[in-house]
């Protein structure tokens, strides 16, 4: 179907941000034919009278720059504003089985879905229906179903207000089947501070970058997935503020950045050094890293005791707010500084000068992102990076604290309005008392769980509120199939993509708005929040014309569905809530009052409000009111490999994001800052082993996952490319690499699937 244009590798010299990025913003808007509608709404992209962006859920400035949009926010833009679309005659123009040929890219590239449709099976096409005869046939079904049998999935992105709705209506309904994207991305951190420091979010606020003396940087790729973070990252290096990063690759955005927005630094050779110090340390090699890390410090402390001088760590505040340091540091103590070296993939010395800056800075805070967190011991890497924090202090004081970046831009706040499986961490009570309903006690399914029931026939009905489930998941081949047992699928979507295209018995694909479009109810304009990666809310409106007539915002869609299958008892007036989403928030005001107490007024305001995060004022919401120093269980990132001397012809592979993709949304072949350009069907590897496995740079190579041999899991051919990576990792594209994630390799605990780190061998695939 698409003719991939030439591949072509060069490594890419220049800084991130740049002539290359604005470039790369031009073409998008020509390609989407979004010339006419994308500048004016790019003019209004994170101001306060204007949207959120539908990219990262980096924080929005109170004070935002002329032009408050990275290159990534406006392809994201550019996808939604795109004037082409996938109406009616191009489905009946193409059945579906034909469509599953089609490339992520070329789907999405069709343009925006404009009418509801529903499956015909007869003829293997969608046709269009109206919206009263998918709400009533959709109501039927779900109120046959047994609830516990049906789930509810939201992919990050809807609002603070429609997220509310959507958890109520699952809740009502009679199950807490509440899966989100959050399940494959951050729950690792959701899990790990909530043990550690009792807040299961991040604790600093835009404002610490202005006092901060030091960073630490984790695997996260800030030049692609949250480049506006780097105009913090430039004025920070502008006060000479060290950042130190650990990342297997050397990703452009780390390392220099010149401000595609600035016209002094697009017409002189001027670029910001970001990272002072970079060290490549091996994929899930975070814990061991750390762990040398705090060696090194209690070795310089133990020298301060000797001499008399000051110490390193802060007694104080270990004796006042912690717990589990005496236990923490005689295992730091334990590992030798050869097993550090050795899982690290580091130097002693390297890790001694990441210590000593650290020792030295008295306010730094620690920035990170999947490289942490999709991993077995995702949870204990969390973990991990607050034990070196709490060495210090460095939690609870303007400066410092914890940054875990975000994906989805309201990914966190949908946790914090409800859309959890967990029915604990919902005020059950508030909600029965105010809505008349009880919400059911039994804990529903997470993402992983879900994939569980579908593959073993106990799930039979599935709703997602955006996302591309069947492809952002792991174990594609053999998710797929059993998809299509499914009794029920209902897909709220803006654009197609192949969750969309493997049917189910009955299954229904419905058209919303994007937050960059007018949402008007009752001919008024709505206003919608969202809630970023600082904890910070906001209120946004759209501002670009709907798409089409027939096209609806998600929260009527979530109320038409709601009234539809729920059986008359409970106190929810789904209609006045679609009409008008003020009242939406009144009642959002009633369930989470510490939060959200006038919302009206306080959303508006430039900046938006904080949430308040005990810890961030040093208040432990722990069961002993102490953070917690969490010793980790292992130093290997990956038992399934590790424990037993790994194989010679095994690599670790990193599944990755590309700079020219949203997650499963593909904007075009090339990765700019990784030199790639025309494919995404490459393997990165170290030259050393390409020859020790004996292949060639440019061979064609099958990758097959190399636990659980019993099933076979395969994805070819790929070209392979020498890259800059340690020896022994690899890295390929997600989600092309899906199908070699094993569905049971997740973190423990938090079940994000481990797609860091997936065992490979490589075969030739010539044969
Ligand atoms: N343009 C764009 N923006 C996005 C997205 C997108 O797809 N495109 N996706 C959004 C979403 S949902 C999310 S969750 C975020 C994702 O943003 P990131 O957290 O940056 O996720 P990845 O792109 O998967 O990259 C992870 C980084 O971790 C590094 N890494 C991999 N393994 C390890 C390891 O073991 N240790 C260390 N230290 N580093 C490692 C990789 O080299 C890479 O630089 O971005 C959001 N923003
Ligand atoms: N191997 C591997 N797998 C991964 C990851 C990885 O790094 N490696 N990352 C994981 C992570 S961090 C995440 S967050 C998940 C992402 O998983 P998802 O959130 O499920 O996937 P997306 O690709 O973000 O979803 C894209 C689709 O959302 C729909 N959409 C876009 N905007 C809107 C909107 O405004 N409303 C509605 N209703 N629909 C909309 C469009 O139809 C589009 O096709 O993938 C995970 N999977
Ligand atoms: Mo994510």
């Amino acid at each position: 179907m698409l003719i991939h244009p030439k591949t072509h590798f060069q490594p890419y010299t220049h800084a991130s941000g740049g002539w290359g990025s604005a470039k790369s913003v031009m073409q998008i808007l020509w390609r989407e034919q979004a010339l006419i509608k994308a500048p004016v709404a790019l003019l209004k992209q994170n101001k306060p009278d204007g949207f959120a962006c539908v990219s990262c859920a980096w924080a929005k400035p109170g004070r935002p720059h002329a032009l408050e949009f990275c290159e990534n926010g406006a392809k994201a833009t550019a996808w939604e504003l795109t004037s082409m679309k996938t109406d009616p005659a191009f489905f009946a123009a193409h059945t579906l089985s034909e469509l599953r040929d089609w490339p992520d890219y070329a789907l999405e590239q069709q343009g925006r879905l404009t009418h509801p449709l529903r499956y015909d099976p007869q003829s293997d096409r969608y046709r269009e229906t109206s919206w009263d005869e998918a709400y009533q046939a959709i109501g039927v079904q779900l109120k046959a179903m047994e609830p516990d049998s049906v789930v509810f999935y939201a992919s990050g992105r809807a609002s603070l207000e429609t997220s509310f709705m959507y958890q109520l209506f699952a809740r009502a309904y009679g199950t807490n089947n509440l899966p989100d994207s959050s399940n494959m991305c951050h729950e690792s951190t959701s899990v790990g501070l909530q043990e550690s420091i009792g807040v299961p979010v991040g604790t600093v606020t835009l404002d610490d970058f202005e006092h901060t003396d030091c960073l630490f940087f984790f695997g996260q790729n800030v030049g692609s997935n949250s480049p506006r973070m780097l105009h913090q990252l430039q004025d920070v290096r502008r006060r000479d503020v060290p950042i130190i990063t650990f990342n297997p690759l050397r990703e452009r955005g780390l390392e220099r950045f010149v401000n595609p927005q600035s016209p002094s630094e697009m017409l002189t050779p001027e670029s910001t050094l970001i990272s002072t110090q970079y060290h490549q340390v091996a994929i899930g090699g975070d814990t061991a890293a750390i762990t040398g890390i705090a060696k090194a410090l209690l070795e310089m402390d133990d020298c301060a005791t000797e001499r008399g001088t000051p110490a390193v760590l802060d007694y104080d505040f270990i004796a006042t707010h912690t717990e589990g340091f005496e236990a923490f540091t005689t295992y730091v103590r334990d590992c030798t500084w050869a097993q550090l070296e050795h899982k690290s993939g580091l130097t002693r010395g390297a890790l001694e000068a990441a210590a000593t800056v650290y020792a030295s800075s008295q306010r730094v805070m620690f920035v990170y992102g999947m490289g942490l967190t999709q991993h077995r011991h995702g949870v204990a890497n969390v973990q991990m990076l607050v034990n070196l924090m709490l060495m210090r202090g460095n939690i609870g004081k303007p400066g410092a604290g914890i940054c875990p970046v975000r994906g989805h831009s309201n990914v966190q706040g949908q946790r914090t309005v409800g859309i959890t499986e967990d029915p604990k961490k919902v005020p059950a009570d508030l909600i029965e008392r105010h809505f008349g309903f009880k919400v059911p006690a039994q804990k529903g399914l997470c993402t992983v769980d879900a994939c569980e029931g579908i593959l073993q026939g106990q799930v039979r009905g599935f709703i997602g509120l955006g996302g591309n489930f069947l492809r952002a998941i792991p174990d594609t081949s053999r998710m797929e199939p059993a998809w299509q047992g499914l009794e029920l699928n209902v897909q709220v979507a803006t654009k197609l993509n192949r969750t969309h295209l493997l049917p189910a018995r009955n299954m229904w694909l419905l058209p919303c708005l994007g937050r960059i479009e007018i949402d008007r109810q009752k001919g008024v304009a709505q206003t919608y929040t969202t809630e970023d990666s600082t904890g910070c809310i906001h209120g946004w409106h759209g501002s670009a014309e709907p798409v089409g007539p027939q096209v609806r915002a998600e929260a009527s869609i979530v109320a038409g569905l709601a009234m539809a299958a729920l059986a008359p008892g409970n106190r929810i007036d789904w209609q006045a809530w679609s009409d008008d989403y003020s009242t939406v928030r009144t009642a959002i005001g009633t369930i989470y009052p510490q939060i959200f107490h006038d919302m009206e007024t306080r959303m508006a305001e430039p900046g938006g409000f904080h949430r308040p995060i005990a810890a961030a004022q040093r208040e432990w919401l722990t069961p002993t009111g102490k953070a917690q120093f969490i010793t980790p269980v292992t130093l290997a990132e990956d038992d399934d490999v590790n424990l037993a001397e790994p194989a010679r012809d095994v690599l670790q592979l990193m599944t990755l994001r590309s700079n020219d993709q949203f997650n499963t949304t593909i904007y075009g072949y090339d990765d700019r800052f990784r030199g790639v350009s025309g494919t995404r069907e490459v393997i990165f590897m170290h030259c050393n082993d390409i020859v020790r496995l004996g292949f060639k740079v440019g061979e064609q190579v099958l990758l097959t996952t190399a636990i659980e041999p019993e099933v076979k899991r395969q994805v070819g051919p790929f070209e392979i490319i020498a890259y800059d990576i340690p020896e022994g990792c690899a890295a390929a594209y997600y989600p092309e690499c899906n199908p070699l994630v094993p569905l049971w390799h997740h973190a423990e605990r938090s079940k994000v699937p481990a797609a860091k780190s997936v065992p490979v061998r490589l075969s030739s695939a010539g044969g």
